[in-house]
C-alpha cells in the first residue's frame, strides 16, 4: 500500500547512508581551521548550489505560510505571509558548509535577522535552546546564543530572488556559523526552550552543535 506520509516518503536509503557516515566517522581530517581560513577542514568549494533533504519538498504558498514563534518568550508570536512581510529585512553575504563536504561561498540573503525576532519575542532567562521546525516534520536545534549572533537569518531571498522552494522557501534559516543542516528548509515554528531537544541529524549521530572549523560532523 502506498505510504503518503511524509515519514513514509523519506529517503530511507539516504538517511541510512548519512547515519552510516556518522558511524564510520567518514571525512574527518583530525584538522582544526581558523575562521580566517575561509574553507573548513575537509571541505571543498562548489560554484552550484546542492539541494539536500529527506525526499519530501513541501509547497507552501505565501498563502499558507505560518510562523509560530513560542515556548519560553515574553512575546509569543504567529506571523502571516503579510506579518513577515512588513518586517525590517537586512541583507547579509554569507558561506555555506553542508556536512558532506561542500561549502558555497558569497550567498546573498536577505531576510529578518534574528536579532529582530528576539528583541521582538522577548525569550525568558530560562530559554537556553531554539528548535526550528519545518513543513517536512524536520527540526533542529541549536544554542540561543547561536541562533542570536548577527549574521543569522530568516532568509526570504536569494541572490535578489524569493527562495526557491527546494531550498526551503518561502523561509528557510540561515546560521552560516554552522554545518548547514542546522538551517532548516520550510520553517514553520521556533520553539524556545530550556531543555535541549536533539533533532532529525543529531539523534542519528550528528554532533548537537556543528562546527565546521573545528570539524564537529559527528559526536
Ligand atoms: N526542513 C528541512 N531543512 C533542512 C533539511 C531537510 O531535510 N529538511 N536538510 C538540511 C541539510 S542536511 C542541509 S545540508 C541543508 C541543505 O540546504 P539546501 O538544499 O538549500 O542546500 O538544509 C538543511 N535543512
Ligand atoms: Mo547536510
Amino acid at each position: 500500500m502506498a505510504d503518503d506520509t511524509l515519514s513514509g516518503k523519506v529517503k530511507q536509503k539516504l538517511v541510512e547512508t548519512k547515519q552510516k557516515w556518522a558511524d564510520e566517522g567518514r571525512l574527518l581530517t583530525g584538522r582544526h581551521a581558523d575562521p580566517a581560513e575561509r574553507l573548513p577542514p575537509g571541505q571543498r568549494e562548489v560554484k552550484n548550489w546542492p539541494v539536500l533533504d529527506l525526499g519530501v519538498q513541501p509547497d507552501i504558498s505565501t498563502a499558507r505560510w505560518r510562523l509560530d514563534v513560542d515556548g519560553l518568550v515574553e512575546n509569543p508570536i504567529s506571523w502571516s505571509w503579510a506579518d513577515f512581510e512588513a518586517q525590517a529585512k537586512t541583507k547579509i553575504t554569507s558561506d555555506i558548509h553542508c556536512v558532506t563536504a561542500w561549502s558555497r561561498f558569497e550567498n546573498h540573503w536577505e531576510g529578518v535577522s534574528t536579532r529582530q525576532l528576539l528583541d521582538l519575542v522577548r525569550p525568558k532567562p530560562e530559554a537556553k535552546f531554539v528548535i526550528q521546525h519545518s513543513y517536512d516534520d524536520y527540526t533542529t536545534n541549536v544554542a540561543l546564543e547561536d541562533f542570536a549572533g548577527e549574521d543569522v537569518l530568516l532568509a526570504c531571498k536569494w541572490e535578489g530572488k524569493p527562495v526557491a522552494r527546494e531550498h526551503g522557501g518561502p523561509v528557510r534559516l540561515v546560521l552560516p556559523r554552522l554545518y548547514f543542516w542546522k538551517s532548516a528548509k520550510w520553517l514553520t515554528r521556533l520553539e524556545f526552550v530550556e531543555i535541549d531537544k536533539p533533532g532529525f541529524w543529531e539523534v542519528r549521530g550528528y554532533h548537537n552543535h556543528g562546527d565546521p572549523w573545528t570539524e564537529e560532523r559527528y559526536g
